[in-house]
């Protein structure tokens, strides 16, 4: 290009200045030229010669102008498509935001409705179970009292049945047969109780009813003069017949003998024989 500025005549003094522009930038780019054509087609300047060369070099600077433009365009169109593109996908995703927000608010409102009902119903069935705990509870102390008390039955049947006679906690059983004192409480060790120890004025009255003399479980072998029940209690209230004790060292054990009296205690030898009363305890 510049070979061919170079061996064109100068025909006038544009030309040479437009020679010296166009050596002064060699490696100028094409933008440059389409600048200088620009300047040439408004100045009108030129010789027929060097016309097409001007003619060209502004047809290529309109032609990269239009290019130029074109793809301005189409970038532009592009970034139009892609923001309207964008900006639909973004609406599109904010209403399936709000739509998921609106589902997930609704679910937690029935979650939460749900687990308030729960709630209620987990303290209702917590008092029910209290409630029952405490029921079975009651339930079972009366299934231990009621099994006591079939258990005591029982064996007041069974002793029943053996011919033992129930009275206030106790059971009591009158010979057949008539025994030394010592005799006597071995056979009721055997039964698995031991001869009558009398607490009250109402056992008292109990054992008269049998009209028999009967050895109870009443001696002082021990200490002459104090008198002590097998159990080793002390004998602390007594019902004497009048004038007994009165055997001293030779009458040691106790016995009902005037039974038609309130007080009908007597003391007698311990190897007379006599009727006798066991006592066994049903319960404590
Ligand atoms: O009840 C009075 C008196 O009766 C008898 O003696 C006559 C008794 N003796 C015997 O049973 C051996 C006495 O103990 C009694 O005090
Ligand atoms: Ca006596």
């Amino acid at each position: 290009m510049d070979q061919a500025y170079m061996g064109m005549e100068d025909v006038s003094g544009s030309n040479i200045k437009l020679r010296r522009l166009v050596e002064t930038s060699e490696d100028n780019s094409i933008d440059d030229e389409v600048s200088q054509t620009v300047q040439c087609e408004t100045t009108g300047l030129g010789l027929p010669g060097s016309e097409f060369v001007k003619k060209s070099y502004c047809r290529a600077a309109v032609i990269l102008l239009g290019l130029l433009c074109l793809f301005l365009l189409i970038g532009l169109i592009t970034v139009v498509f892609l923001f309207t593109q964008g900006k639909s996908q973004w609406e599109m995703e904010t209403e399936i935001i709000h739509e998921l927000y609106d589902n997930v608010t609704s679910e937690r409102n029935q979650l939460q409705t749900s687990y308030n009902i729960l709630t209620t119903k987990q303290d209702q069935l917590q008092t029910s179970y209290n409630n029952l705990v405490k029921e079975r509870d009651q339930l079972q102390k009366r299934l231990e009292d009621l099994t006591t008390n079939r258990d005591d039955l029982q064996r007041k049947l069974q002793y029943c049945q053996e011919n033992w006679v129930a009275f206030s906690d106790s059971l009591y059983h009158v010979s057949s047969k008539q025994k030394s004192w010592e005799e006597s409480r071995r056979d009721c060790l055997k039964k698995g109780s031991d001869l009558m120890i009398i607490n009250s004025r109402e056992e008292q009255n109990f054992v008269n009813q049998f009209k028999k003399h009967l050895w109870i479980g009443l001696t002082d072998s021990e200490t002459e003069g104090t008198w002590k029940w097998l159990n080793g209690t002390q004998m602390t209230t007594s019902y004497w017949n009048s004038g007994e004790p009165n055997g001293g060292r030779t009458e040691n054990c106790g016995q009902i003998k005037a039974y038609d009296s309130q007080n009908s205690w007597n003391d007698a030898p311990c190897s007379n024989q006599h009727f006798w009363i066991c006592e066994k305890r049903v319960s404590q």
